[in-house]
């Protein structure tokens, strides 16, 4: 393959103003296409992992003083020789920095290249090189610590043991099916049934936290929803912290969804200010409603909330009702006012209810740490990481558990040893993709594009 040869170069920090930027290079010609627009020490000469000061030229043009990095191979990101070029902020003169270095030698990189290569050439497998996007991305301490462990190799770890305990397996039955003369085949099946056994079990455990905590990387789509005028925009206020929404004395203020997102300790809320629900003709209004209504069905959590200073109408009694199947807290606001409100005539229970003051930011505290009992119990696994799996490898995760599936159903059924084992190495193979085994051009093509560049 010759992208081995060649030698990429690109801008690795934010556009942008910054005290410094950095153009970053990987490739065998790396040090030697610097070296030609660089005036100071000799970078051939220089050990390696040291930073060496000068200045980078066109000619006889200084453009900026630097500071240069040398890193050979092969303990570098890339695996390959990397030089980093440290200029003076500055978008434009960084820009110039890399266009004179761009030349014969040395190509501009793609989205994501520099990853790509250090998967490419062994360094990290594909669960790492993913992470390395998660971690660009997370918002939360906890998206990152989850980012962190994956691109430490944490989920890898416990793959590949997955597959060694299995390749074992794999390598008895294959012996007893090439020499059925030793007769071992019944002992080779009970451990090809307990290694079965418990290698779902482990998968079902990432799976369940997986799923789990996709929420937490996409966010939690949270709908505040209740009749009109019982602080459903003051309480988008206090949990956004600010004056997000409009809020007025007047029912009906709200009338079509309004969105932000918001971190809330460690999660990231995808939050929905809705018109308030009860019977109107105003055509305005009605659709605003008809949406509000949609957003109980998409919403991964429900904010129902009770105005506390008057009585329950039917709609709310309804609504109490409609909700009742959906993550959902109910909350008393206005609880400064005198108390009307009376919820005898629904079943909620006592302990279902949060009393909070929207106007004075009273209940913050215990709304928080309610939302996160809900969305933070049981996403760590035994050992306290967090393995947060994505799509791609939930996928593959999925798969394997079919083909084990098989196997076990095989194995009950006396299915004769060779064909269970088809089931046994496919769900061996799917694991290996995970990692990235036999990974096929197209999706480590795809994956990496979705990087930014200079990563
Ligand atoms: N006393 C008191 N008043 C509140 C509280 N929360 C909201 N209000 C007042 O109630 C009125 C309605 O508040 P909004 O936040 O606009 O209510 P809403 O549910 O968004 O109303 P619509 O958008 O019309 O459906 C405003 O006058 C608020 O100041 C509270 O905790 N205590
Ligand atoms: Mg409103």
């Amino acid at each position: 393959m010759n992208f081995m040869n060649d030698t990429i170069a690109a801008i690795s920090t934010p556009t942008g103003l910054g005290a410094i930027s950095i153009v970053r290079l990987s490739g065998d010609n790396a040090i030697e296409a610097v070296m030609e627009h660089f005036k100071g020490t000799d970078l051939n000469q220089v050990p390696t992992h040291t930073i060496n000061y000068g200045h980078i030229c066109d000619a006889d043009e200084v453009i900026d003083e630097v500071m240069v990095t040398i890193m050979r191979a092969p303990k570098t990101y890339t695996k390959e020789d990397i030089v980093e070029i440290n200029c003076h902020g500055g978008p434009y003169v960084t820009q110039k920095v890399l266009s004179t270095i761009l030349g014969s030698k040395v190509r501009m990189a793609e989205p994501g290249e520099f990853t790509k290569r250090a998967f490419l050439n062994g360094r990290i497998d594909l669960t790492e090189a993913e992470a390395v996007m998660d971690l660009i991305n997370s918002k939360t301490t906890l998206q990152e610590n989850a980012a962190v462990e994956m691109v430490d190799g944490a989920f890898s770890r416990m793959i590949k043991d997955l597959r060694e305990q299995m390749i074992q397996v794999i390598a008895n039955a294959e012996v007893n099916i090439d020499y059925p003369e030793y007769d071992e085949e019944e002992l080779t099946r009970q451990k090809m049934q307990k290694t079965t056994e418990s290698v779902l079990n482990q998968l079902q455990e990432v799976i369940d936290y997986s799923e789990h905590g996709q929420v937490l990387k996409s966010g939690i789509k949270t709908a505040i929803i209740g009749a009109p005028n019982v602080g459903k925009s003051s309480l988008l206020n206090m949990l956004y912290r600010g004056n997000r929404a409009i809020v007025t004395s007047i029912p009906g203020t709200t009338r079509d969804t309004l969105e932000e997102e918001i971190t809330i300790g460690q999660l990231v809320l995808d939050l929905i200010d809705t018109a308030g629900i009860h019977h109107t003709d105003d055509l305005i209004e009605k659709l605003g409603i008809e949406k509000s209504h949609q957003m109980i069905t998409r919403a991964d959590l429900v904010l129902l909330v009770l105005d506390g200073s008057r009585q329950l109408s039917a709609e709310e009694v309804q609504l109490i009702n409609d909700t009742k199947d959906k993550q959902r807290i109910v909350i008393i606001n206005k609880t400064d006012l005198p108390q009307k409100i009376d919820l005898s005539q629904t079943n909620l229970a006592q302990e279902e209810i949060l009393k909070i003051s929207a106007l004075n930011g009273i209940g913050f505290k215990e709304l928080k740490e309610q939302i996160e009992s809900m969305f933070l119990a049981g996403i760590e696994n035994s050992n306290g990481e967090v393995l947060l799996a994505n799509a791609r490898q939930l996928g593959l995760l999925n798969k394997t558990q079919e083909a084990l599936q098989s196997v076990l159903t095989g194995l009950a059924d006396d299915v004769p040893l060779d064909l269970v084992l088809i089931d046994f190495n496919e769900a061996w193979k799917s694991l290996g993709e995970i990692i990235g085994e036999n990974a096929p051009d197209e999706l480590v093509n795809e994956l990496f594009s979705r990087f930014c560049l200079g990563k």
